[in-house]
């Protein structure tokens, strides 16, 4: 397998609004991560991924662009970002940036024009379509829920949009849309960023004709819909030949849509597309038909099984990215893990999951600490605009609000928006006012202050992991295998490069184990666990992990 430094890169994904606040106005900001460097560099991470900074009217915080060439004076502008990218070089870390080319915000100078004439030279920057009885032109569903299609009064007729109507899809059929993007990505490349997280990067292809969708399961509409159109592959090569190629840059393609049957052909190295993407196999384990409000059964076995199976596809020529989560989804702690009893415990065993696993690892800010989701008493607490649609839709619905309150609880992606706990003062040490979004209120004993010079924290186990794992580079290429893969509670695997093997065992329950296993546990030395048991053989506490090595 060929070395380069993306795969072997350990990523910390800052979402800025959340991550600390330097003006006092409740919002996070460019100047507040670079306040925090030193704290980002100690973790041992290698790359960091800043959620989108630029101009935007904040619709869907920072994912409604209305100017890709200039940071958001809120957070700090292009001065503080020049910065930024200068200090974080010096220290030795790359900057990655959020690219988000499926759609635009629509005060978008773009969007601001198009939608004036039909005759407009911007008219097709966007998809329009329009209908003979003045409703929506086909069924489509926006990922946020309601109608995809938005009338526009002064042309009569639709633009379509996959998420709020406030982001408009571009049209990647015309060729000016794509020199566009490629112009963003090339200006950004000249400044000297190290690569791109690409936002719905699966999306940007559409189906021209805008047929019906057949499909009552959401994720078979997305799929086979709205993601992974006829000209995906053309325009990802193109990107790629005209632009991405010229620097040495990490790509990571977010992607709905993207699954085992097509996720090689976003990623084989021969292909000249994208470095690695992000797929939501194990981020939609607990969604059924409906959707992520649509809750199912959490399954170990599922979730192996998408582990298992995507290494196995991207053994074939590709590179996988580890993550269980992200600015889009629950904790990572309140949702594999066990937020109450095991909480310490269920978070190290994650963070021992992350870091052993194939691909590379992406730590999303606040996990290292054991952030847990947050149940805000009322509705108006929340900010999210998809749990807010959510909410209007299940009230059209009739749904028992109640009940939907818990599930929001449980899905809201506000769960992962909570502002950074730094310390035990007042607003958590993120910002002296109050902030946008209300603090979770365990941060008085969750936070980063607290556990900074505990040997046995969280976020201590977190940056000696993160060292393991560069010091050992078999556990960034070495083969994987899953072993017992149909345990119900024991997740294990071998990790081998030709010289060394490490076996690592996760106990994934409440309940204590002894693994009974096929493996002979004399071969193997302990190197290291998640508590404070001594035990060297396959006995396992609740959530405890260990790492052996075959000697
Ligand atoms: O997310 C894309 C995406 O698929 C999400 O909509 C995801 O399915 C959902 O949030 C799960 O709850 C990206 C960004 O990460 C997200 O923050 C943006 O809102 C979205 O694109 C639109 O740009």
């Amino acid at each position: 397998m060929n070395r380069a430094w993306w795969k072997e890169s350990v990523v910390y994904q800052i979402y800025p609004r959340s991550f600390k606040d330097t003006t006092g106005n409740g919002l996070g900001d460019i100047y507040g991560i670079i306040e925090k460097l030193d704290y980002i560099k100690a973790l041992n991470v290698d790359v960091v991924w800043i959620c989108p900074v630029y101009e935007s009217p904040n619709n869907d915080n920072g994912y409604d662009i209305s100017d890709y060439r200039t940071i958001s004076e809120e957070f700090g502008g292009n001065s503080a970002f020049d910065l930024l990218l200068k200090k974080m070089h010096d220290k030795g870390l790359k900057l990655v940036m959020d690219l988000v080319a499926n759609h635009t915000s629509d005060q978008h100078e773009w969007f601001q024009q198009a939608k004036k004439t039909k005759t407009n030279p911007y008219r097709d920057y966007y998809h329009w379509k329009s209908s003979k009885n003045g409703e929506a032109p086909n069924n489509w569903q926006s990922i946020f829920g309601g109608t995809v299609w938005s009338h526009n009064e002064t042309t009569n007729d639709f633009y379509l949009h996959l998420f709020t109507k406030e982001q408009p899809d571009l049209n990647w059929e015309n060729p000016k849309v794509r020199q566009e993007i490629y112009d963003v990505v090339r200006f950004w490349a000249n400044k000297g960023v190290d690569g791109f997280r690409m936002d719905v990067i699966s999306l940007i292809s559409k189906q021209k004709e805008f047929p019906n969708t057949i499909y009552d399961n959401y994720q078979d509409t997305i799929k086979n819909y709205y993601a992974n159109g006829p000209k995906i592959h053309e325009y990802l090569q193109e990107m790629n030949k005209e632009v991405l190629s010229k620097y040495d840059l990490m790509t990571v393609g977010e992607g709905p849509g993207i699954d085992l049957d097509n996720g090689l052909d976003y990623v084989h190295h021969d292909r000249g597309e994208l470095n690695m993407v992000f797929h939501f196999d194990h981020m939609f384990i607990d969604a059924g038909p409906k959707g992520k409000y649509d809750i199912v059964d959490f399954d170990l076995n599922d979730f192996k099984s998408v582990f298992n199976q995507w290494d196995q596809l991207l053994k074939q020529g590709g590179w996988g990215s580890i993550f269980l989560g992200n600015h889009d989804f629950s904790r990572m702690v309140s949702r594999f893990g066990n937020d109450k009893k095991f909480h310490k415990r269920s978070a190290k065993a994650l963070a021992m999951l992350l870091l052993t696993l194939r691909g590379t690892v992406y730590i999303y800010q606040g996990d290292e600490i054991g952030m847990t989701n947050v149940a805000y008493p009322s509705i108006n607490d929340y900010n999210d605009v998809e749990t807010l649609q959510a909410w209007q839709e299940a009230q059209m619905n009739g749904e028992d609000m109640d009940v939907f309150l818990k599930k929001v609880h449980l899905q809201s992606r506000d769960n992962a928006r909570t502002p950074m706990q730094w310390d035990k003062s007042l607003h958590a040490g993120f910002s002296n006012s109050k902030p946008w979004l209300t603090v979770n209120s365990n941060y008085k004993t969750i936070n980063v202050k607290s556990q900074d010079n505990d040997p046995l924290s969280i976020l201590n186990f977190y940056r000696d992991m993160i060292l393991f794992r560069k010091e050992n580079l078999c556990l960034v290429y070495g083969d994987y295998e899953c072993l017992d893969e149909h345990h119900q509670q024991i997740f294990a695997y071998r990790r081998n490069d030709g010289q060394r093997e490490f076996l690592v065992v996760h106990n994934m329950s409440c309940d204590p184990i002894t693994w009974r296993s096929t493996v002979n546990h004399h071969q193997y030395t302990l190197l290291k666990t998640n508590t404070e048991s001594t035990q060297i053989g396959f006995e396992f506490e609740p959530w405890q992990s260990k790492i052996f090595i075959k000697t």
